[in-house]
């Protein structure tokens, strides 16, 4: 008999996340429903509003890539206006950029994603003198893993339980026969764990140098940026160098000998050797450091086939409803009534909310018997999150798509560091197509930032000699249509926003955002999102405790924030706007 196991919501992520599963009587996984119960629709909201206005307010989509939609809002209107920005202003929206990926992915490893793999108890009982030696076998020159710092983190912790209360260690699932790091490895990356709260700062700073504060940088406009009196004064450029350096530096000396442990200590682990069934990638080029070099490559990769390695076709981008709780309206140019199960092209794409609700079902309790509760209606609508499609197929973005399409575009910074972390931990490349593998690419994706991501300020500071420009002029023509779009990778993988611009307004406004790709719901062909193949098969060890499933889901990085965008839970307007575009001129 199937069982029906519910995990909700999916703590330790940004926003509502449930995921429902069926598990066989050997405790296999054979279906997976992923479902965000959070109603958005920020796009909604920039329908109408001047284009100027449309990255501000996507900003908001987002706390965590609080540059991401941002960015991504402004380059759409650049995009629909034909705007040329000048270098100093693509530089600079460079350095910021590194900013967002160094704290995202320096976070998700170890606030985010660490526990899954650390076992805090299991750090108590390690030996302080054992581990700080141990931290020499991962690298030559490791961090905050002195005997004595170890010895006080330790203490800390151990002050903490003793109290009878683990503060945000509580609740995990201490002790599950899928952790694999001795006392002495859980003790290192406890110690890292509690040294990138000191770090994470300096990448949050970074930010605020060019971009005026964090989250929610300001310092971006229509054209280019306003933090020329920044750029220009070598204290503030020195400051974002040595601040660059000291997160470059916890990724080589800290995440990434932790990577290599991991991948060294989990290397006979089955259930995180699994957790990529779906292996098609999708990823943009990103992190422009100079003229014609982006750190991170273009492409797609299919059934996880590295030899070959295809162009991003932009209009085989879409999305449909099916199973999301939206619906469409309206008729296509032929006539005929637009339906949930179509493809739309973003231009076109549309965002009217269709809730069904849930039904009553049963599932597995604490206790470990099934109990009554509320099931989605997985036969029909289940998330609020679209499903998006390349050319009619389900993609995975990421970190992990970066690798791999890196890889198939031989891309030599990607394959430096991925060759390196084979070699060290004795993983072949088709490890790298597993939880495991998720979780070390972005790593491996930090990494490359940090060691190759300075050009970026290097190239700033010589072109500052002769130009400093950093805005361009334009002009907006209110009698004219437009339409335009960034699309670039971020921290969690492959973004796009779309914009149409009529009447001086925005006409239409779509974001299809990487947490959307991964965490979206079947399709109308019944494909299923990568989260959901990245749960089948997988043997949960004990049904009350199902770390497999929390340990695969957050190797995403999931944030269902962005993947819904928020507006006004009752739909209320939030104000008036008057939008005069003639004023645009300067
Ligand atoms: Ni809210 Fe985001 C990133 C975007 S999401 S974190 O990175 O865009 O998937
Ligand atoms: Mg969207």
């Amino acid at each position: 008999m199937s069982k029906r196991i519910v995990v909700d919501p999916i703590t330790r992520i940004e926003g509502h996340l449930r995921i429902e599963v069926v598990v066989d009587d050997n405790n296999v996984i054979t279906d997976a429903f992923s479902s965000s119960t959070l109603w958005r629709g920020l796009e909604t909201i920039i329908k109408g509003r001047d284009p100027r206005d449309a990255g501000f307010i996507a900003g908001r989509i987002c706390g965590v890539c609080t540059y991401s939609h941002y960015k991504a809002g402004i380059t759409a209107a650049e995009n629909a206006l034909g705007i040329e920005i000048p270098y100093n202003a693509k530089l600079v929206r460079t350095l910021m950029n590194l900013a967002l990926f160094f704290h995202d992915h320096i976070v998700h490893f170890y606030t985010l994603h660490g526990l899954d793999w650390c076992d805090i108890i299991s750090a108590l009982s390690a030996n302080p003198a054992k581990a700080s030696k141990l931290a020499f076998e991962y690298t030559d020159n490791p961090i905050a893993t002195g005997e004595d710092e170890l010895k006080m983190v330790q203490q800390r912790v151990k002050d903490f339980a003793s109290k009878g209360s683990l503060g945000p260690f509580a609740n995990g699932y201490w002790g599950h026969s899928t952790y694999h790091f001795s006392p002495e490895q859980n003790l290192i990356v406890l110690s890292h764990y509690l040294k990138l709260l000191e770090v994470q700062r300096e990448a949050a700073k970074m930010m605020a140098i060019f971009g005026a504060k964090q989250p929610h940088p300001q310092s971006l406009t229509v054209g280019g940026v306003t933090s020329i009196m920044d750029i220009l004064d070598p204290t503030r450029l020195a400051e974002y160098k040595f601040k660059f350096e000291t997160v470059a530096d916890f990724i080589n000396r800290a995440y990434y000998p932790d990577l290599i442990m991991a991948g060294m200590a989990y290397s006979k682990e089955h259930s995180v050797l699994v957790g990529c069934n779906l292996k098609n990638f999708l990823s943009f080029q990103e992190i422009q450091v100079a003229h014609d070099e982006y750190l991170l490559s273009s492409g797609y990769v299919l059934d996880g086939d590295i030899s070959k390695v295809d162009d991003v076709n932009l209009d085989l981008i879409a999305e449909e409803v099916t199973n999301s709780w939206y619906k469409y309206e309206g008729k296509h140019s032929d006539g005929t009534p637009i339906k949930p199960t179509d493809l739309l092209h973003p231009y076109d794409g549309q965002t009217t909310p269709n809730y069904i609700g849930m039904q009553d079902g049963m599932s597995i309790g604490p206790s470990g018997k099934e109990e009554k509760t509320k099931l989605l209606k997985t036969d029909s609508k289940y998330s609020w999150i679209k499903s998006p499609r390349y050319d009619g197929k389900p993609m995975e973005v990421g970190p992990l798509a970066s690798i791999v399409v890196g890889l198939a575009r031989k891309n030599p910074h990607i394959q430096e560091v991925a060759e390196d972390f084979l070699k060290r931990t004795g993983l072949t490349t088709a490890h790298l197509f597993s939880t495991l593998g998720r979780t070390a690419a972005r790593g491996l994706e930090a990494k490359v930032l940090g060691d190759y991501g300075l050009k970026a300020f290097d190239e700033l500071v010589k072109n500052l000699k002769v130009d400093t420009t950093t805005c361009a002029p334009y002009v907006i023509d209110k009698n004219k249509e437009y339409k335009g779009y960034y699309i670039g990778n971020v921290p969690r993988g492959m973004l796009s926003h779309w914009m149409r611009i009529s009447d001086g307004k925005v006409s239409n406004y779509q974001a299809v955002v990487p947490s959307t790709w991964n965490a979206g719901p079947r399709d109308s062909k019944g494909q299923k999102g990568p989260y959901e193949m990245s749960l089948i098969g997988t043997k949960i060890a004990s049904l009350t405790q199902p770390l497999e499933i929390i340990r695969h889901i957050h190797s995403f990085d999931p944030c269902i924030a962005c993947s819904v965008h928020v507006m006004d839970i009752s739909g209320n307007e939030l104000g008036q706007y008057k939008v005069d575009p003639s004023f645009a001129k300067f």
